[in-house]
């Protein structure tokens, strides 16, 4: 599946729990010092139990370094395009970004000039170590932040990934949310849940993955998984999406 919008799910503006996660706790912590610091191992990975209910994980090191770095040099040659959303949640109708995505993206297909050996590695790579089916999955979303100094630096506001109405997404709802980091900026642009007061630190190589829907296949959106990019302050951030749904799983 490609397109132009992503399906994010519009979150609402002038957040406080998002400017406090972003600008005032960020800075201290990361990854391993928020959540419950269990770890378990999972299809040959290290993953980091960040929250426990709604389960929110990080897969360590589920890509190298290198294959990090030709994600983004075939996001690159794709063309990156700025990001747009679905300003209702009801499908994938953008586009438009509403001014709280400030984000650039390309879409990786399945098909060789796309890198379909290294996307059909990850595939397997996720699918063991989360045990979904990706027979629903979307393509993969390669995004790009840029940092500025105050105002200006790129991010993405909170939201939730799931679709409002149900029956309005090829192959269901999106389940759950696998987000690789590729690139980490100097300064800012953690990954902040903020119904759940969990900050993620970009660590390249791993992935942030959490389930969408309460109950899995079927179940409601889970508006505790609300989550956004904090605005990058300097450097760069890069990541991968995908977004598994419900058909398989
Ligand atoms: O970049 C991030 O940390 C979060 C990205 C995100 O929420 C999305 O692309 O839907």
């Amino acid at each position: 599946m490609t397109g132009a919008d992503d399906g994010g799910r519009r979150g609402d503006y002038g957040d406080a729990d998002y400017a406090r996660l972003c600008f005032q706790e960020a800075p201290q912590c990361s990854s391993t010092a928020v959540g419950q610091g269990k770890v378990r191992a999972a299809g040959g990975y290290q993953v980091k139990i960040l929250h426990d209910d709604p389960r929110i994980e990080l897969i360590q090191g589920l890509v190298t370094p290198m294959e990090c770095e030709r994600l983004v040099a075939l996001a690159r040659r794709k063309g990156l395009h700025a990001s747009t959303v679905d300003p209702r949640g009801e499908g994938r109708s953008g586009p438009t970004s509403l001014g709280y995505r400030s984000s650039q993206t390309a879409w990786l297909e399945a098909s060789p000039e796309d890198g379909l050996d290294l996307l059909a590695s990850i595939d397997a790579r996720i699918r063991n170590a989360t045990g979904y089916s990706l027979e629903s999955a979307e393509d993969y979303q390669i995004a790009t932040y840029k940092g500025a100094q105050g105002p200006g630096g790129a991010e993405y506001k909170p939201h939730v990934d799931f679709a409002s109405k149900s029956g309005t997404e090829r192959g269901g709802n999106r389940l759950a949310t696998v987000m690789i980091y590729l690139a980490a900026p100097d300064i800012g642009g953690f990954t902040v849940f903020t119904e759940l007061n969990v900050s993620v630190a970009p660590e390249v190589g791993s992935a942030v993955v959490w389930r969408n829907l309460k109950g899995g296949r079927g179940g409601a959106g889970d508006y505790r998984t609300r989550h956004g990019a904090c605005p990058v302050l300097r450097g760069e951030k890069w990541i991968a999406n995908k977004w598994i749904h419900e058909d398989g799983n």
